[in-house]
C-alpha cells in the first residue's frame, strides 16, 4: 500500500480539486495520459451535506452522508465511465475517503438521504447513534477537540462539530469497508485517507488491512491499494506522522511549508542548503511521503495554512514546483486549483468557503480549455502550466536516478542533475546567473522545457548546448519571468 500502483515510467499525480467526473475522464484522454500524469486524487465522491448559507462552500463535501456515489461531481454512473477512461489512458484514480466523521447539522443530502447529527441517524448508510464514539471516551466538556495537545481528544472527540464514527466497532467498520471495496471494484488505485489524526493508527490499520485487493482486470493479482494518509504534523503537537507510515504514505506537510519559506528567502533561508532536502531536514522516509507545495486546505488558509507559496504567486510557485519536481524525495502532488475573490478583514480571507465554478444552485461548472491549453471560467489548472506539465515529464525521465552534479554559488542560485537522464538551473536572485557547468550529457543540443516545448526535432525555447566534455553554458536572467532551465535525455533535438 505504499506503491501508488502507477502505469509503468509515471512518478506524479494531480488534485483535480473539485472536478466532475465527466471533466475528469476527459482530461485523463486529452491530457493527463499523453502528458505521463501517473494519477489524479478526486474529491471525495459520496454523498454529501448541502449547505446553503453560505451557498453552496467547497467544504460540504467533508460532510458525509452516506456512501452513495452521488456528489457535486457527478453519479455513479460518470465515476465508473471516469475510473475506465483513466485506467485505459494509463492514469489512476485515487479517492478522497472521508470516514472519521459524518455530517454536522440535518437535512438532506446531495442523493437525497435524510440525517440529523443530534440524534445521529444517517439514513442512507444506515448509521445510528452504536456507530458513533460513545461521549465517555471523549474527555472534553464539549463533546468536541479542544485542544491538539491531547491524542485522546483529537482522536475520540467530535472534529468541528461533526459526530465522530467509532471505526473500531465490527459493523462501523465493516460498513465502511463495503464502501472502498465498492470503490476498488471500479477500478480505483488507491485512497487518500481524509483525517488519519483523528482516528487511531491501529483502528486504521485493522480497517485497511481488511480491504479488497485492487480490481484484477485492472491491476496485477494481489495488488494492494495505495493508501496516504492526511496528517498535519509541523512539529509541537503529541500526534506524530510516524505513527501512521504503517499503514501507508503519509501527507509530508513541512516539505511545502520548509519549500515555500525557501523560494522566498525568509528567515535566512537559502537554496543551498536544500540540497539534501528530505529526511535530513526531520521529514518522512522518502518511500513514505507524499509531497506538494500547497493543497487544497492550506491554499486557502485552512488546516495549517499561512506562508504557502500558491497559483497567486505564480512566479515563485512554478520555481517551488520545479524544484520539487526535479528532486528525488517523495510522491508528489500537484495542486489544481479553482480561484475564488478573497476578501481580508481581520488577517483572514472571509471567502474562503467559496466553492468551485458553478450555477446558483450549486451546480458545478464544466473546465473549458482555450486553445493555448490553458482553462477558463475560474479555473486555474496549474498542471496544464507549461512549466509544471514540462516537470512532470522531467521527473518521469529522471525516474529512479539520485541527485547528483549539485553545484551552488553560496546562495540562492543552484543546479543539479539526476544522473545522466536530467539536469536543471534555477536563479532565485536578482542577478544574473551565467556558468559553466558539468551535466552528465552526452553532447548535443537539449531544449530547455521550462522557456518551451520540444516539437518534433525543433525547440520552441532557449536550446542548451551540451559539449563533448559534458559541460554546457547557462545564462538566467534575475528577473526572468522563469528563472530556471531544465533539460532532459527526452528533450535533446
Ligand atoms: C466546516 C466549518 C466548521 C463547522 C463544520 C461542521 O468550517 O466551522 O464546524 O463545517 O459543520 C473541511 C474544512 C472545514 C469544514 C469541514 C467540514 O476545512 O472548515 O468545517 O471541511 O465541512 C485539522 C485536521 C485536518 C483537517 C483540517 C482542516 O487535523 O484533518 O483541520 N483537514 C481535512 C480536510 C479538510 C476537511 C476535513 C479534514 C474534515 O483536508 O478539507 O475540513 O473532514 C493544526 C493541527 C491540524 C488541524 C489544523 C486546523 O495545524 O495540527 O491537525 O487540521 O490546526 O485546525
Ligand atoms: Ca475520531
Amino acid at each position: 500500500q505504499f506503491s501508488p500502483n502507477e502505469a509503468p515510467g509515471r512518478t506524479v499525480y494531480v488534485h483535480l480539486f473539485e472536478w466532475k467526473w465527466t471533466d475528469i475522464a476527459a482530461e485523463c484522454e486529452r491530457f493527463l495520459g499523453p502528458k505521463g500524469f501517473a494519477g489524479v486524487q478526486v474529491s471525495p465522491p459520496n454523498e454529501h451535506r448541502i449547505i446553503t448559507d453560505p451557498a453552496y462552500p467547497w467544504y460540504e463535501r467533508y460532510q458525509p452522508v452516506s456512501w452513495k456515489l452521488v456528489s457535486r461531481s457527478g453519479n455513479e454512473a460518470e465515476f465508473k465511465d471516469m475510473v475506465k477512461r483513466c485506467n485505459r489512458a494509463g492514469v489512476r484514480i485515487y479517492v478522497d475517503a472521508v470516514f472519521n466523521q459524518m455530517a454536522g447539522s440535518r437535512g438532506i443530502g446531495s442523493a437525497g438521504s435524510s440525517f440529523d447529527s443530534a440524534t445521529r441517524n444517517y439514513s442512507g448508510v444506515p448509521f445510528g447513534p452504536e456507530d458513533f464514539t460513545p461521549r465517555s471516551e471523549c474527555p472534553t466538556k464539549s463533546g468536541g477537540i479542544d485542544s491538539y495537545n491531547n491524542a485522546l481528544e483529537v482522536r475520540n472527540c467530535d472534529l468541528l462539530g461533526m459526530p465522530d464514527l467509532a471505526i473500531y466497532k465490527n459493523k462501523t467498520r465493516e460498513t465502511i469497508v463495503k464502501y472502498l471495496n465498492h470503490l476498488i471494484d471500479i477500478g480505483v488505485a488507491g485512497f487518500r485517507i481524509d483525517a488519519a489524526k483523528h482516528m487511531w493508527p491501529q483502528h486504521l490499520y485493522d480497517l485497511l488491512s481488511t480491504l479488497k485487493d485492487l480490481n484484477p482486470s485492472v491491476f496485477a493479482a494481489g495488488t494492494r491499494p495505495f493508501i496516504f494518509e492526511e496528517v498535519i504534523d509541523q512539529g509541537g503537537e503529541p500526534i506524530k506522522d510516524a505513527e501512521y507510515t504503517r499503514n501507508g504514505r503519509v501527507t509530508e506537510f513541512k516539505y511545502g511549508k520548509e519549500l515555500s519559506k525557501g523560494i522566498k528567502k525568509e528567515g535566512g533561508q537559502l537554496l543551498k542548503y536544500f540540497r539534501n532536502f528530505g529526511e535530513q531536514w526531520g521529514f518522512l522516509p522518502a518511500d513514505r511521503a507524499v509531497t506538494f507545495v500547497d493543497n487544497h486546505d492550506n491554499q486557502r488558509g485552512h488546516g495549517g495554512g499561512g506562508g504557502i507559496l500558491t497559483f497567486r504567486n505564480a512566479r515563485e510557485y512554478k520555481i517551488a514546483n520545479a524544484f520539487m519536481l526535479a528532486h528525488p524525495y517523495g510522491f508528489p502532488q500537484v495542486m489544481s486549483s479553482f480561484t475564488w475573490p478573497q476578501r481580508f478583514a481581520d488577517g483572514e480571507d472571509k471567502n474562503n468557503w467559496m466553492g468551485p465554478p458553478s450555477d446558483d444552485k450549486g451546480h458545478t461548472n464544466s473546465v473549458p480549455i482555450r486553445p493555448d491549453n490553458s482553462c477558463d471560467g475560474g479555473w486555474i489548472c496549474e498542471h496544464r502550466w507549461r512549466q509544471i506539465t514540462n516537470m512532470v515529464g522531467f521527473r518521469n525521465v529522471a525516474g529512479d536516478k539520485h541527485l547528483t552534479h549539485w553545484w551552488d554559488n553560496g546562495a540562492n542560485q543552484i543546479a543539479f542533475g539526476r544522473g545522466d537522464k536530467a539536469f536543471i538551473v534555477i536563479n532565485n536572485e536578482g542577478l544574473t546567473l551565467k556558468q559553466t557547468l558539468p551535466t552528465g550529457f552526452h553532447t548535443g543540443i537539449y531544449c530547455d522545457v521550462i522557456s518551451g516545448d520540444k516539437i518534433g526535432a525543433t525547440c520552441s525555447g532557449k536550446r542548451i548546448e551540451v559539449k563533448a566534455d559534458g559541460m554546457a553554458d547557462f545564462l538566467i536572467g534575475g528577473q526572468d519571468e522563469d528563472p530556471v532551465v531544465a533539460i532532459h535525455v527526452d528533450s535533446r533535438l
